[in-house]
């Protein structure tokens, strides 16, 4: 009886003791977690956007599952090789097992119910990220244009933005530094790439079109890509929630100067955002580039551009 009640308070103690263990352990990898360890080294840190955070997570603990995973079967494979290795004396073959029914059902079920979570994970992150704003709820509307080898951005009206009608922007495809003798140093100026501006905080609809061929629009840091397809419109909405600059690129091999074919992000105030779209106004970018400077003017719902003869005066 004693020797029970101390072998239990002995399993307690050590149940106890691992306890501990691991929540150290536990609590040691947590602290010396790394900004890029939190986000599973993807570009960016938490707090971006109000679905970024969403994917950093399902990615992460998609790779815990799978090394947690991988390392059981890694060791089962090295345990069975050494356990079972050929000993000293022995010949032929060792004594072979088939039709094992219990591990034959372990081995089939087990990856069926892991590829299936899987999928149902991924089928719920991806519905999530893939629904859009209603008409009601969006409040900042933009149509993004990609055109060989840059980005056209129409910001639209919306019932209660702050300005009238729409406001656009030409981008131009990203120009290198040069250096004194005039031959290109490698390095981009950024202050003349195409540049999207976003209110923090804001319901964003962007509408996603192409000009001529496929591109697609890729902010690393918001964990989302998405082509621009001619002829089509793809629809991407989500949340900033973190002022900052963010870079973008085109993520579709789109012809010659494709690597060229390069964005800004800048989610600002809304303050920030409207002094903005005044100074477009300002500059007379008053309206919408629309289909009609589309190239393949082919395409369903395009048409050739009016040239309009401003009277001389
Ligand atoms: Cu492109």
């Amino acid at each position: 009886m004693r020797l029970l009640e101390r072998s239990i308070v002995r399993k307690n103690h050590r149940k106890k003791w691992s306890a501990l263990a691991l929540a150290a352990a536990a609590s040691l990898v947590l602290a010396g977690c790394t900004q890029l360890e939190d986000t599973g080294y993807l570009p960016g840190q938490r707090g971006t956007s109000d679905l970024g955070d969403g994917i950093a997570t399902f990615w992460v603990n998609s790779w815990i599952a799978l090394l947690a995973i991988g390392f059981l079967v890694w060791g089962l494979i090295i345990w069975a090789s050494v356990v079972y290795r050929r000993r000293k004396n022995e010949t032929g073959m060792p004594e072979q097992m088939r039709y094992h029914m219990p591990i034959e059902i372990l081995f089939t079920v087990v990856p069926i119910i892991l590829v299936f979570g899987l999928f149902a994970f991924t089928a719920r992150d991806q519905a999530q990220v893939e629904e859009n704003w209603t008409a009601d709820e969006m409040e900042v509307h933009i149509e993004v244009y990609g055109k060989q080898w840059a980005w056209d951005f129409n910001y639209l009206e919306v019932d209660g933005s702050p300005y009238d009608g729409g406001v656009y922007y030409q981008g131009v495809q990203a120009v290198e530094l040069r250096d004194e003798n005039g031959s290109t140093t490698g390095e981009i100026d950024y202050d003349q790439l195409p540049t999207l501006y976003l209110p923090v905080n804001a319901k964003v609809v962007i509408d996603l079109k192409s000009r001529d061929v496929a591109h697609s629009f890729w902010v690393p840091e918001f964990h989302y890509k998405e082509d621009t397809i001619p002829g089509k419109t793809n629809t991407f909405s989500f949340t900033p929630t973190r002022e900052d600059t963010y870079i973008g690129k085109c993520a579709e091999l789109c012809g010659e100067y494709h690597s060229m074919m390069l964005f800004q992000v800048e989610v600002v105030s809304q303050e920030e955002y409207n002094a903005y779209i005044q100074s477009l106004e300002d500059a007379g970018n008053v309206g919408e580039r629309g289909d009609e400077y589309n190239r393949n003017l082919n395409n369903p719902g395009t048409s050739v551009p009016e040239i309009v003869h401003e009277e001389q005066h």
